[in-house]
């Protein structure tokens, strides 16, 4: 109680904002949101208890969309080639990059894959994180990719922390399937899906449509059997190029299409026609020093919903900050500080498919909440390294 609440919730005034405000919660659950001076008279009557949160500021619970967390070994030797002038592209096309994840991934226990993603996440918690989705994609067998899945479970149900969990069956070619990529793609989108959707283990599929991944009639073999299966998508687009990935994101109606510097007007279209949101990847633009940054005004003036993420991986982003990446949205991509944060909330939600759930604060959503000493909202995007988290709710109950 007392303390300014940041509803976010869409079209309620800037950053949807409630002075002097406060929040009760029942159970799981938000159950009011008013200002303090009411809840001081109904509480009066009622046997609750007050937590005295003056001059601090409530937000929903943070939400990183887009996250490859659980994965084997560094790639800090790729950081310093990159810095000696070899680019991302020839790294992967040698065999290194994605692959070399992968080869320490399959390497790895389940009990280490557990304990460094752990490390990573308690990180991004600190920061006010409640939701998390994260990909698989560095396994790329049947066995690896289920047990990247199975960790990203065990993290969801050990942690005060909502996990999504992301099949990213094509990431990238492996080794042993160098010879026929067709068969590859098919053992990916048929026996591999089906098989961990059984095992509850799909919330949604992912691919990485580029020119040094897959084609854009590769990607849709994956979309088309997750759409028989019921599952949502998410598509990486035009991170480095354009492969038509948006318009295909629009045309099955992905959840999400992530990254796209590379993107023109038809895949902004069709993607505001279709809802599929937009998610920002700021970290990685920055990890990679590219100089080409997404078409944010364009995507806005197209109404495209704009979310922001980590993309929290070895490779071209090991970031564990999403406060940073907020930052990165406005200082490199020219979000507005509003933007970022529904960026990570409201937005975030959506591109999740969890709208219903969490996002915003308002009555009936998940009682999944972060508290800040600011003293605007937009500190939250202003700092560089800073942590102004005083305290995270999860499903009613402080962490
Ligand atoms: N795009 C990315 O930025 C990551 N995956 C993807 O599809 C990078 C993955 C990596 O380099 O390990
Ligand atoms: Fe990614």
């Amino acid at each position: 109680m007392g303390a300014s609440i940041a509803t976010m919730a869409a079209g309620a005034g800037a950053y949807g904002a409630i002075e002097n405000a406060a929040l009760a919660v029942r159970g799981e659950r938000i159950a009011w949101i008013g200002t303090a001076a009411e809840a001081r008279r109904r509480a009066a009557s009622q046997d609750v208890t007050i937590r005295d949160a003056h001059g601090l500021w409530m937000t929903p619970g943070l939400i990183d969309c887009h996250t490859h967390l659980v994965y084997g070994g560094n790639r800090v030797q790729e950081f310093e080639q990159r810095l000696c002038g070899v680019s991302y592209e020839d790294i992967a096309r040698a065999g290194g990059g994605i692959l070399g994840t992968v080869q320490a991934t399959r390497a790895a226990t389940n009990g280490q894959l557990y304990e460094s993603a752990l490390a990573r996440l308690n990180r991004l918690m600190a920061e006010g994180v409640t939701t998390i989705e994260i990909k698989s994609g560095y396994g790329l067998n049947l066995d690896a990719e289920r047990r990247l899945l199975e960790v990203a479970r065990d993290l969801g149900e050990r942690q005060p922390v909502s996990v999504k969990k992301t099949f990213l069956g094509l990431h990238s070619l492996p080794p042993e399937f160098s010879a026929d990529r067709q068969a590859f793609v098919q053992q990916v989108a048929g026996p591999w899906l089906e098989s961990l959707a059984a095992a509850g283990l799909v919330d949604a599929v992912d691919a990485f449509c580029e020119n040094i991944a897959f084609t854009a009639a590769e990607t849709e073999q994956l979309l088309r059997a997750a759409k028989n299966l019921g599952l949502p998508a998410h598509v990486h687009a035009g991170q480095l190029s354009d492969m038509g990935a948006a318009q295909l994101a629009a045309k099955w109606a992905a959840l999400s299409a992530d990254h796209l510097e590379f993107i023109g007007a038809d895949g902004a279209r069709e993607m505001a026609a279709a809802g599929t949101v937009a998610v920002m990847l700021p970290t990685a633009y920055f990890t990679l020093r590219q100089t080409h940054p997404p078409p944010v005004a364009l995507l806005r003036q197209t109404g495209v919903p704009l979310a922001v993420a980590t993309d929290s991986n070895p490779g071209t982003s090991p970031c564990t900050s999403i406060l940073t990446a907020l930052n990165m949205a406005c200082t490199l991509f020219g979000l507005t500080p509003e933007e970022a944060l529904a960026g990570v909330t409201r937005e975030a939600a959506r591109a999740l498919g969890q709208s219903d759930e969490v996002g915003t604060l308002e009555a009936g959503k998940r009682a999944d909440l972060a508290i800040w000493r600011i003293e605007r909202p937009a500190e939250l995007c202003y700092g560089l390294g800073a942590n102004p988290c005083v305290a995270v709710v999860h499903r009613g109950k402080v962490r």
